[in-house]
C-alpha cells in the first residue's frame, strides 16, 4: 500500500444469534476440532463449592433509585442505579475474599486491598448464550483463565453450562439458586506466585435453552503492574515464577491468547520463558 501498511481483512463470522434463529449445523468457525470438543455433561464435583452466607455482612439499607426529597416529588419509573449498587456490593465481597486469602498468604489483611486505588478497574461482562443446535461441537465460551484478580459471577439459576478444570477432568459447576461464584483471577496467581491458581473454565452451548450470565472483572489500575509479593518469593525454596506484567497488557493479551486458543497466563510463566529462549 501507498503509505506502506499491509491489511489483512478478515471476514467477519455472523453473528450467533442471527445464527442461532435459522441454522441447523453452525459454520465451520464455530466448530472445535475433534480434540476439543466439549463433554456436554462434565463430572460431577469431587466435592461441593463452598458456599458463605454474605446476606450479614452488610447493613440492608434496599436498592435506592431516586433521592427522595419531598412527599410531592415526581419519580422515576426507573432503576438505573441497580448496577452501579451491584458493582459496589460485589467490590465488597472482593475486599472480604481479598482480606480472607492474603491472611492465607501469610500477609498482612489489607495487603491485597490496598493494591486496588482509585484508578482500579471494574468490567463488566453480559453474556448471552444462545440455544446451539450442535452444543457437542461448539463452545458457549472456548477455555480460559481469567486477567482479573477476582472475577464474580451471576450464573444463570435455571441452565448450567459452566465447567471447571481441575487435574484434566471437567467439572459441571452447578447451580446454587441466588448465590455468587467468586472466581480467583490470573492476578492473584502472578501474585501468589503460584501458592493460588487462575482456573480454567469453560461454557458449553444447549440445545434446548438459552443461558445468561453476568461476570464482574475486578482489576488493578491498567499502568500497575502484577508481579509476586516479594513477601512470597524466597530464591531457594519458592523462586520467582511469574514475569512483571502491566494490568493492562495482561487484558489486552487475554483477548489476543483467546483467539488463539492458548492460555495468557502461559506468556508470563518464567519456566515457559526459558523453555522458548532454549528452544
Ligand atoms: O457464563 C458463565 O457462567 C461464565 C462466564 C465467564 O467465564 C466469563 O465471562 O469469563
Amino acid at each position: 500500500m501507498a503509505d506502506g501498511h499491509h491489511w489483512n481483512i478478515v471476514k467477519i463470522p455472523p453473528i450467533v444469534q442471527e445464527l442461532a434463529a435459522g441454522v441447523h449445523e453452525p459454520p465451520s468457525q464455530y466448530m472445535v476440532g475433534e480434540k476439543d470438543r466439549p463433554a456436554i455433561a462434565g463430572s460431577d464435583m469431587p466435592e461441593p463449592i463452598p458456599v458463605v452466607d454474605l446476606s450479614r455482612l452488610f447493613a440492608s439499607n434496599g436498592y435506592g433509585n431516586d433521592m427522595v426529597v419531598s412527599e410531592k416529588q415526581i419519580l422515576n419509573w426507573c432503576d438505573r442505579d441497580v448496577l452501579r449498587e451491584y458493582t459496589v456490593r460485589c467490590r465488597e465481597i472482593t475486599s472480604l475474599v481479598l482480606k480472607k486469602l492474603a491472611k492465607l498468604l501469610g500477609l498482612s489483611e489489607g495487603y491485597l486491598v490496598d493494591m486496588f486505588d482509585e484508578k482500579a478497574m471494574t468490567y463488566a461482562r453480559f453474556n448471552y448464550y444462545p440455544r446451539c443446535p450442535r452444543p457437542d461441537n461448539v463452545f458457549g465460551l472456548k477455555p480460559h483463565s481469567d486477567a482479573s484478580v477476582i472475577t464474580i459471577v451471576a450464573i444463570d439459576d435455571s441452565v448450567s453450562g459452566l465447567q471447571l478444570l481441575r487435574q484434566g477432568v471437567w467439572y459441571d459447576v452447578p447451580i446454587v439458586p441466588n448465590a455468587l461464584l467468586i472466581n480467583v483471577g490470573d492476578g492473584i496467581e502472578i501474585m501468589s506466585n503460584g501458592l493460588f491458581k487462575g482456573p480454567g473454565h469453560r461454557v458449553v452451548t444447549n440445545a434446548e435453552s438459552e443461558r445468561v450470565s453476568l461476570a464482574m472483572f475486578y482489576t488493578l489500575d491498567p499502568e500497575k503492574e502484577l508481579e509476586p509479593v516479594p513477601e512470597l518469593v524466597d530464591d531457594e525454596k519458592r523462586p520467582r515464577q511469574y514475569v512483571k506484567v502491566k494490568t493492562k497488557d495482561y487484558v489486552t493479551g487475554l483477548f489476543e491468547t483467546l483467539a488463539r486458543g492458548t492460555r495468557v497466563i502461559d506468556t508470563v510463566k518464567i519456566s515457559d520463558n526459558l523453555n522458548e529462549i532454549v528452544s
